[in-house]
C-alpha cells in the first residue's frame, strides 16, 4: 500500500482545555482583620484514556497539569474514537460553580468531539472531584479525505466562587470556525466562505457533497432563483433525526403553489418551504401516508432577511424564524423520500431531478445536520445568521 495514502487519510486532533476563574476576586468577602486563609485552586488533576479504537494513535501522552489538560492523538479511520476521563478537583478552601464553558474547534469537520458529564452550572465544593468525559472521533459520515487533516478544540471553563447565585444549567455547545454548531454538521453552504461558482455551490461540511447547480445564478453572497427551473441538487440525506437550515429572502410567492427552500421531499422526505403565504416544515408520516405541516405563525414577508432552522427529534419539531421558536409535537413516524430522491434547494427533486416546487428569491447559505439541535443550539446558529447577513 502506498504510505503517501496512510498519511493523507490521518487526522490529527488536539485539545486544550483550561480553567479560568477570572471574576471570583470580586466576590471574596475579607471580615475584620483576620487573616485571609481562604484559598481559590481548582485543577485538573488526573486525564486518562477509558476507551480507543485500534485505529487510534495517541502521538504524546495526555496530560492534566494544574488548570491545563492537553492530548494529541491522530486517528486513521471513519468510526475511530477514543475517550478520555479528565478529573477537576477543588483543592481550595471556597465552593465553586461553574459560570461559563465555551468550546471552539479549528473547523476540520471531519473529527467531532463530545463532552458529557459537565455543564454551565455545576457546582463543584471544596474538597470535591468531578470527572466528565471527552470523546474524539472521526466522523463515520466521512466518505473521502478531508482537505483539513488537523483539528484542535479549545475549551474553557471559567469557575466562580459560588455563593448561592443562580447559574442557569446549560449543556456546552461546540462551535466551530464559523461559529456553527458542530456536532453532527454534515453539509454547510454559505457563497460567502469561498470556494463556489456559477455551477457548483461548495460544500464546507463533512460529507464534501457539493451542490450541483442547475439554472440558478450566483450572486455576490447567494444564489438567485427565479421559480423557473432552477435548483441546486444535493445528495441522498436520509436521516432519522435532521436540522435543516437556510438563510433567505424571497423576491415572490405564488399563493397556489408551494416554493421550496430546502428538502427532499418526493413522495416522503422532509424540507422547509412557503404554503399558504408562511415558512412550514413538512415532514411525511408514515402511519397517515401524508405530510405533516408545521407553519410558522406570521405571513411570511418578501424582500427580507430570514435565517430559518427547523429539527425533528421523532417527537419534536422545533421551528425558528430570526431567532423566535415555535415548538410543536410531532406524532407518527417519519417517512423516508421514495427511490435515490436527493436533498435539493430550490425545487423539489424527484429521484435526482428537479420537478416542481421552484423558489424565488436569493439562498445565502444552507445547512443539513444528522441529529435535532436543540432550541440553545439552534439560536446559537441563527445568531451566527443574523450577524452575518444583518438581519433586524
Ligand atoms: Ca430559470
Amino acid at each position: 500500500m502506498n504510505k503517501k495514502i496512510i498519511i493523507l487519510s490521518m487526522c490529527i486532533a488536539i485539545l486544550i482545555m483550561t480553567i479560568g476563574y477570572s471574576i471570583f476576586l470580586s466576590n471574596i468577602k475579607i471580615n475584620g482583620t483576620a487573616n485571609i486563609t481562604s484559598t481559590w485552586n481548582i485543577l485538573f488533576t488526573k486525564i486518562e484514556q477509558i476507551s480507543k479504537t485500534s485505529g487510534v494513535v495517541e502521538k504524546t501522552p495526555p496530560k492534566a497539569t494544574g488548570t491545563l489538560a492537553t492530548f494529541n492523538i491522530g486517528v486513521n479511520y471513519p468510526g475511530d474514537k477514543i475517550v478520555y476521563e479528565i478529573t477537576v478537583t477543588n483543592e481550595g478552601s471556597l465552593n465553586a460553580v461553574i459560570n461559563n464553558i465555551s468550546g471552539t474547534d479549528t473547523g476540520n469537520n471531519a473529527i467531532y468531539y463530545k463532552i458529557e458529564g459537565i455543564n454551565k452550572g455545576d457546582k463543584l465544593g471544596h474538597g470535591e472531584s468531578k470527572t466528565f468525559t471527552v470523546e474524539i472521533g472521526y466522523n463515520s459520515e466521512v466518505t473521502k479525505n478531508p482537505e483539513i487533516l488537523t483539528s484542535e478544540l479549545t475549551i474553557d471553563i471559567t469557575y466562580v466562587q459560588d455563593l448561592g447565585q443562580e447559574i442557569i444549567v446549560e449543556p456546552t455547545i461546540i462551535t466551530n470556525k464559523y461559529g456553527l454548531v458542530s456536532n453532527g454538521l454534515m453539509s454547510y453552504y454559505d457563497v460567502k466562505n469561498g470556494g463556489s461558482n456559477s455551477d457548483t455551490w461548495k460544500d464546507l461540511g463533512v460529507l464534501g457533497i457539493d451542490g450541483k447547480v442547475d439554472g440558478a445564478t450566483l450572486g455576490d453572497n447567494y444564489y438567485s432563483f427565479d421559480r423557473s427551473n432552477d435548483c441546486i441538487l444535493l445528495d441522498k440525506m436520509n436521516y432519522p433525526n435532521i436540522t435543516l437550515e437556510i438563510a433567505t429572502s424571497i423576491n415572490n410567492i405564488t399563493p397556489s403553489i408551494e416554493h421550496i427552500f430546502i428538502g427532499n421531499f418526493q413522495v416522503g422526505g422532509y424540507g422547509i418551504l412557503i404554503g399558504n403565504n408562511k415558512i412550514e416544515f413538512a415532514l411525511y408520516n408514515s402511519e397517515k401516508k401524508g405530510y405533516d405541516y408545521f407553519y410558522y405563525n406570521s405571513d411570511a414577508l418578501l424582500n427580507t432577511m430570514y435565517t430559518i432552522s427547523t429539527s425533528y427529534n421523532e417527537s419534536n419539531v422545533i421551528l425558528c424564524v430570526n431567532g423566535t421558536c415555535q415548538t410543536y409535537e410531532a406524532t407518527g413516524n417519519l417517512g423516508y423520500p421514495s427511490g435515490n430522491t436527493v436533498m435539493a434547494i430550490g425545487c423539489n427533486p424527484e429521484g435526482n431531478k428537479k420537478i416542481a416546487g421552484y423558489f424565488n428569491g436569493n439562498i445565502y447559505s444552507a445547512r443539513i445536520y444528522n441529529r435535532a439541535l436543540t432550541k440553545e443550539e439552534i439560536l446559537v446558529n441563527q445568531a451566527k445568521d443574523i450577524e452575518e447577513f444583518s438581519i433586524n
